[in-house]
């Protein structure tokens, strides 16, 4: 496997902060406190994102660039903010599609949606949602579970088809930021949507 390093490049707040469209895109999407900056960093294998002490926290698109031994760049990582905190303002959360969908709708790089949930929630209709509009918009989406640490093998095989039924999506990849599990496999995901996206 490709050793990367990852340089943070730039937290936008608009399409005119976007850094230029370059190697293939994954964005990390999903409910605040799902595990999206965690995901992101233990794919890294480093301390790129920052992770929440409040959930909410992250309000910009974070761009990170990922380089190979030979400092190529090869892809980049987009941490989204995360919708659905009730704490969050109205504003701020009605703010949410405003740079967010264009960005997913328009993104030329964007080559793959990484769409966390909890393993440990049940199937939310804010996700739900997520998936349909993605859906709609012809974007290629894979759904992870998060947080699969902490169930046990029955709650985990009990969680995830209820979350399969839910969202309409037979191909949910269980993973843990905290004991790695799932990761070489997203690793393998996200490699391939870059290839696809190349060719
Ligand atoms: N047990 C366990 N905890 C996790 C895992 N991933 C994330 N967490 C915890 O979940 C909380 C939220 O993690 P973040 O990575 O900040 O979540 P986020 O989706 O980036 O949150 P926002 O930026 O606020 O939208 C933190 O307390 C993490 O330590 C995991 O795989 N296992
Ligand atoms: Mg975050």
């Amino acid at each position: 496997m490709t050793r990367y390093t990852t340089r943070f490049l730039l937290s936008a707040m608009a399409a005119a902060h976007f850094p230029a469209p370059s190697v293939p895109e994954i964005a990390f999407l999903g409910r605040s406190n799902v595990g999206k900056s965690s995901l992101l960093n233990a794919l890294a294998g480093e301390k790129a994102a920052k992770v929440s002490s409040t959930p909410g926290r992250t309000r910009t698109i974070n761009f990170f660039l990922l380089s190979d031994e030979k400092q190529r760049p090869r892809v980049m990582f987009a941490d989204l903010p995360g919708y659905g905190f009730a704490k969050i303002s109205k504003s701020i959360s009605a703010e949410w599609p405003k740079f967010i969908e264009p960005y997913l709708q328009d993104r030329p790089t964007l080559s793959l949606c990484v769409c966390l949930v909890d393993s440990n929630v049940p199937p939310q209709p804010r996700d739900a949602q997520l998936l349909d509009w993605l859906r709609s918009v012809d974007r290629a989406f894979l759904v992870v579970a998060t947080k699969i640490d902490r169930l046990s093998g029955n709650e985990r095989t009990r969680n995830l088809a209820a979350l399969k039924k839910g969202l309409g999506t037979d191909d949910i990849l269980p993973v843990s930021a905290k004991t790695g599990a799932g990761l070489k496999e997203l690793w393998g995901r996200i490699e391939e949507a870059g290839a696809d996206e190349a060719s």
